[in-house]
């Protein structure tokens, strides 16, 4: 069956954070592009992932429109709360760093970017299959792909945007030689939990424990999202409800007593923790951004706002390009992005080394670990530091 050809300025796979927020950005440049998403609609707009949003990436949505869900219904936060040796300790970002976060679940940014991009009559082509990548080093990369009745589609364009994350095809569509690849695993897992009650308190506080690592976020006021340190590749079925709240509870002891409200569990899921980074982010006229270049640990909440970060600066190279001709930008893409994203490599290292306890972890590294805390939350130089790194660097930063 020969397919069907059709011409847009920007090809954009994937309709996650990254691609989205690309999307959204270049219509109102008034820059064409269409989006192709493996899932449905429906999929992508409840899948549970990302919770925490910086203060630059809720200016950027703000700033473009679709922040006005995200500003009425979203939890700002002064701070966080490190909890160890059976005491809170927290961290007002505000005061330290002049910036705050704001916890907004990534499915609702999703789902206002969705309704943006289509009430805006922009293209998003929902269920597509078999996308496959070529002439990426000619003038017009095509993508071929099957659309959702299974018609052999032909996508023309100048420019083609790889959002499609850390398992997509356009990371893979890149010549191996081409990239240089930098990666850690870690000797541990998080189980994550979704559950219909209270949260106990109104920011995210993580606890480092003998026991292992937790983290109590939230969603709403009446929905609360928790995390367990895990042996990675633990399954699910090992951890029934009660030993999973019995954990929780156990780990994030506070001398005086603590316990979590408990409520029915309706999403839960292990998370493996990487990191990994894909040098350059660009090849031809491929330009990669999001987790289909670089993934963290989520121990920072640096992984969706990257993506927004690597999409903010690629719009403004591709409005350039489409507006005067100029590459100036496009060729500084990846080195731009990759100086934002190893700051957020190194904190969200950092931040997961601080406050896991890995396998064979011997007294001494557990001491060093309780006077990194101690330190962190006791110096305001120090404090200070993870305060801004975690707030979010301004986007014109140049660490
Ligand atoms: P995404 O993976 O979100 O989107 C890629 C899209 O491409 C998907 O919709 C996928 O279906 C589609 N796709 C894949 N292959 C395709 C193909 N062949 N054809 C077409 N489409 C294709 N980050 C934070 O910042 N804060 C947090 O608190 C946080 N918590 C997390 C908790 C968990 C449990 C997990 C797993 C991640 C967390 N993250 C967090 C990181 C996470 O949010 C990612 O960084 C973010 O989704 C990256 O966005 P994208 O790069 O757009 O990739
Ligand atoms: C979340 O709310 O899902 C969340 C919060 C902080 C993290 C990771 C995830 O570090």
């Amino acid at each position: 069956m020969s397919a069907t050809v059709t011409r847009t300025q920007v090809a954009i796979v994937g309709a996650g954070p990254a691609g989205l927020v690309l999307a959204h950005l270049l219509g109102r440049a008034g820059i064409d592009c269409v989006v192709l998403e493996a899932r449905s609609r429906e999929y992508v707009e409840h899948r549970v992932r990302a919770g925490v949003l910086e203060h630059p990436t809720v200016e950027l949505l703000c700033r473009a429109g679709v922040g006005e869900r995200l500003t009425r219904e979203g939890l700002r936060h002064r701070g966080i709360s490190l909890r160890f040796d059976g005491a809170d300790h927290h961290l007002d970002f505000l005061a330290l760093a002049g910036r705050s976060i704001t916890v907004y679940g990534q499915q609702e940014v999703v789902k206002d970017l969705i309704a943006a991009r289509l009430s805006a009559g922009g293209e998003i082509l929902f269920e597509v299959g078999d996308v496959r990548l070529a002439g990426l080093d000619g003038d017009e990369p095509e993508v071929a792909f099957t659309d959702a009745t299974g018609a052999e589609r032909i996508l023309r364009a100048a420019m083609v945007a790889g959002c499609d994350g850390f398992h997509g095809v356009c990371r893979p569509a890149i010549p191996p030689g081409a990239l240089s690849v930098f990666e850690r695993d870690y000797p541990y897992a998080w189980l994550g939990i979704l559950a219909e009650a209270a949260p106990v308190r109104q920011e995210v506080t993580y606890s480092s424990s003998d026991r292992g690592f937790a983290l109590a976020s939230m969603r709403s006021p009446t929905v609360t999202r928790l995390y367990l340190q895990v042996p990675p590749d633990e399954p699910l079925d090992a951890w029934p409800d009660g030993r999973i709240w019995e954990e929780l509870n156990a780990r994030m002891a506070l001398d005086g007593g603590f316990s979590l409200n408990e409520g029915p569990i309706v999403e839960r899921g292990v998370t493996g923790m990487r990191s990994f980074v894909v040098e350059p982010m660009r090849h031809g006229r491929l330009f990669l951004a999001g987790d289909a270049a670089h993934i963290v640990p989520p121990t920072g909440a640096k992984g969706m706002n990257l993506a927004v970060a690597d999409v903010a600066v690629l719009a403004g190279a591709l409005e350039r390009f489409f507006t005067t001709g100029r590459t100036d930008l496009l060729d500084g893409y990846s080195d731009r992005c990759l100086r934002r994203v190893w700051r957020a490599e190194h904190f969200s290292w950092w931040m997961t080394a601080m406050l896991h306890v890995a396998p064979g972890t011997d007294p001494f590294e557990r001491r060093l670990q309780r006077s990194q805390l101690r330190y962190v939350t006791s110096s305001v130089a120090a404090a200070t530091s993870l305060a801004e790194n975690y707030a979010g660097l301004p986007y014109d930063a140049s660490f």
